[in-house]
């Protein structure tokens, strides 16, 4: 839909994230109602929903079971302090959490972002090595074309560029191993690339220029989402692990995509066998009903905090909002829906799903396809002296056509709920290949 001139006045207070807001408002997309794969626009057209709203609506829109849990627990008690004070919800979703968790991760941090978690896991590696005594440990390593999120401590680890740059000398202290994205060799690979298991090793260069004996942890995202869709080459995660395991360095996965089945596991660490010592996440975890985030701690780490004097704070880190119970209850009835066999169902689509995307191969100004679980990426030419222009045309007219899909730079990605079905695949790449073949 298109604003009407006096709407244009009513978009203007509103600052939005992460969006060309002179743009946007000239020419506004809306969207007003949601139930299972589709949203509504305020005129009443339905559209697709090929990115589960942004990467967090896995069990679709409109959940009652998750509706009614909210409605009854926001009457019930709206909010409860966690400083000092507790309220059952919160307790059983941490369990619930855990359940699902790899093995020896048994512990949750509750934030509201995935933004937060980041930090909150960065806070905790740092402060686990100073209460271990091993207090050098101060560097944080990320990786090129990484996104953490936009906290100070999140774009610090980060690697997109345009994250960073405006915001000055960052956190001190940080380095980062290359990312993995080797188009010479991995072009169309079907499921994970075969290539590129030795940019692991990129971390023993930064062991040997830094010390490991300076260097608290390592944060990567097993599966790059925000940066276009970068699948983990074959053996690069477990190559990543045995040697941060072999310098003592902590390994953070940040899930905050791929947790919660976007991979066909409950995690990206099941689903590639590598179990990290903190695991990020957010999104998912509630079905994107309530803000959420948590992080999840390996038992042997939760320990250590819990060695000083008993009526000690272990951890000088909290949220207002940690643990807040209308989200909680939002994250229960969530997880609940996960349990009945969502993630089951999300891994028996995705080799549809891989070979639907895989026959946009030969598409006009396609030049890589990337797909593992319920993700993918279709990476277009970007236009000569205009890069991501055809990647923004390709959102606009999508959504035209009636499927919301995400792009990043000339890079389509698409994560659609876990519940989608057959016909809805078909319907997402048939649009897409209509578009592609228009697009100039
Ligand atoms: N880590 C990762 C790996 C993420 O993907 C965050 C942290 C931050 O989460 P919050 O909840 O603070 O936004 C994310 C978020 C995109 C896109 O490019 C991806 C995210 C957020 C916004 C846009 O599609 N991921
Ligand atoms: N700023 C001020 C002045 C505060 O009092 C607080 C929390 O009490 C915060 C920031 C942090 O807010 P939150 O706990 O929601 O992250």
């Amino acid at each position: 839909m298109s604003a009407q001139p006096a709407d244009r006045a009513a978009l203007e207070a509103f600052w939005m994230p992460f969006t060309a807001n002179r743009q946007f408002k000239a020419a506004p997309r809306l969207l007003a109602r949601a139930e299972g794969m589709h949203y509504w626009t305020p005129d009443g057209r339905q559209v697709l929903d090929g990115v589960a709203g942004l990467w967090c609506v896995n069990a679709g829109h409109g959940r009652r079971e998750i509706t009614e849990a909210v409605s009854k627990q926001i009457a019930a008690m709206d909010y409860a302090p966690p400083f000092q004070m507790g309220h059952p919800l919160a307790f059983e979703l941490a369990n619930a959490i855990v359940g699902i968790a790899p093995p020896g991760i048994d512990h949750v941090f509750f934030t509201n972002s995935g933004s937060e978690s980041v930090d909150t896991a960065l806070k905790i590696a740092l402060a686990w090595h100073r209460v271990r005594g091993d207090g050098t440990r101060t560097r944080l390593i990320g990786r090129e074309r990484g996104y953490h999120g936009v906290g100070f401590g999140g774009i610090s680890v980060g690697g997109m560029v345009n994250n960073r740059k405006y915001f000055g000398a960052l956190l001190p202290g940080v380095d980062h191993i290359r990312h993995t994205h080797d188009p010479a060799r991995n072009l169309f690979s079907r499921g994970l690339p075969g290539h590129g298991a030795e940019c692991a090793d990129d971390l023993e260069r930064l062991v040997a220029l830094h010390d490991a004996s300076t260097i608290a942890a390592v944060i990567v995202e097993p599966i790059a989402g925000s940066t276009g869709v970068l699948l983990p080459p074959v053996g690069y995660l477990q190559r990543l692990r045995d040697i941060c395991t072999k310098h003592g360095i902590l390994l953070i996965f940040d899930e905050v995509i791929t947790g919660f089945g976007r991979t066909g596991s409950a995690f990206a660490a099941q689903e590639f066998g590598v179990v990290p010592d903190l695991i990020t996440c957010a999104k998912g975890i509630s079905n994107g009903a309530v803000p959420m985030g948590a992080v999840l701690v390996k038992g042997a780490i939760y320990d250590t905090f819990m060695s000083g004097p008993e009526g000690s704070i272990e951890l000088f880190h909290g949220y207002t909002f940690s643990a807040h119970p209308v989200a909680c209850a939002a994250a229960l009835a969530t997880q609940r829906i996960y349990r009945a066999g969502l993630f089951e169902q999300a891994r028996a689509m995705a080799p549809y799903w891989s070979d639907a995307v895989h026959a946009l191969k030969g598409r006009r100004h396609v030049v890589d396809l990337r797909a593992y679980g319920l993700v993918a990426g279709i990476e277009l030419e970007p236009r000569p002296q205009a890069p991501g222009a055809r990647g923004y045309e390709a959102m606009v007219a999508a959504f035209e056509a009636g499927l919301l899909v995400r792009t990043t730079g000339d890079t389509i990605a698409l994560s659609p709920p876990l519940i989608i079905e057959r016909s809805q695949v078909d319907r997402i790449f048939e649009t897409i290949a209509a578009i592609l073949d228009r697009l100039p």
